[in-house]
């Protein structure tokens, strides 16, 4: 199971440039209206100090991160979902997104045009709220069923939550949006992806990209559990929060799922105090919990089968 957001905004507002800082990936970045077409797909690892930290007693061969993925999908322009500017192909892309990471223009580049003519974040933001919206009404028009089930409201684009991210460069005047947002300047933050540890300490540029997924995971509402394979793997993994041992365990691996028993669990904190899992069990410190056992974020799991 991944989880999915979807890099949304007007033409020309730096969502490529957002998606290539973000996933290292050689993507289309270009100062012309729809540069990109096919969205573009890249994994994002989750920062998590707590991972190294049971990485540094463990000493595995592999430290592999939780992640999230990210969809850099084309510009949204006015009259999208009537299907101006190939507004539908793009609509229909945001559906398959957990959540939407809306970049929202706040710079000067006078090469870049400004599809909406100005800097105006609160107005650009409506637009494309209000394509969602339309897009909305006319699927609910299309399926005029009375009853809506649970699934088909949650497949409404307009009902996805929203992260703004203001692209700014410090530079341009702009009335910041009524809604609360994340600013970033998006060309900085793509620019300090490629330079080296020594250098961004020379020039003092720490990168802010760290705090969007960490929002973004927030508003997906995920939590992290940990496995440890032996010295081979050791791991994070994202769930929904509220979610019960078997479901994280068909996360890790479908027979985890299906042929769960029970699991041992324990506070990624304890284990460090405690140094290794051996010396915990003896202690006591090891939970054995069953099927009804909700995941707490900064478990330490063993499923058992
Ligand atoms: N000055 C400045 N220019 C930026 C910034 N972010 C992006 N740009 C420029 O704006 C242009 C468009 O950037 P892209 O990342 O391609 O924008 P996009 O939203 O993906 O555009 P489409 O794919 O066409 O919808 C490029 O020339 C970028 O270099 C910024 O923070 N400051
Ligand atoms: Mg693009």
């Amino acid at each position: 199971m991944s989880f999915v957001v979807g890099i949304v905004g007007l033409p020309n507002v730096g969502k490529s440039t957002l998606f290539k800082a973000l996933t290292k990936k050689q993507v289309d970045i270009a100062p012309r209206p729809f540069t990109t077409i096919n969205p573009n797909i890249g994994i994002v690892e989750v920062p998590d100090q707590r991972l190294e930290k049971i990485a540094e007693i463990v000493g595995p061969e592999k430290v592999i991160p939780a992640f999230i993925k990210f969809i850099d999908i084309a510009g949204l322009i006015k009259g999208a979902h009537k299907g101006e500017g190939l507004g539908n192909q793009f609509l229909a892309e945001i559906r398959n997104c957990d959540i939407i990471l809306e970049v929202v223009r706040a710079f000067e580049n006078i090469e870049a045009e400004n599809v909406s003519g100005k800097i105006d974040p609160q107005n650009d933001i409506e637009t494309i709220k209000t394509e969602l919206e339309l897009k909305d009404l006319e699927i609910k028009e299309r399926k005029k069923s009375p009853v809506k089930n649970e699934e088909e409201e949650e497949d409404l684009l307009a009902q996805k939550p929203v992260i703004y991210l203001l692209n700014t460069d410090n530079k341009a005047d702009y009335v910041p949006p009524k809604t609360e947002y994340l600013a970033l300047n998006l060309k900085e933050e793509m620019e300090i992806t490629e330079l080296s540890e020594a250098e961004k300490k020379e020039l003092g540029l720490n990168s802010k990209l760290d705090h969007i997924v960490n929002a973004c995971y927030n508003i997906l509402d995920l939590i992290t559990f940990f496995t440890i394979v032996g010295q081979k793997e050791t791991r994070a993994w994202a769930l929904k929060k509220g979610l019960k041992a078997p479901e994280a365990g068909k996360i890790v691996h479908t027979d985890f799922k299906e042929k769960f028993i029970r699991a041992e669990v324990i506070n990624w904190q304890k284990l460090i105090e405690l140094k290794d899992w051996k010396q915990a069990k003896e202690k006591g410190e090891i939970k054995t919990v069953g099927k009804d056992y909700v995941v707490q974020d900064g478990d330490i799991v063993e499923f058992k089968i």
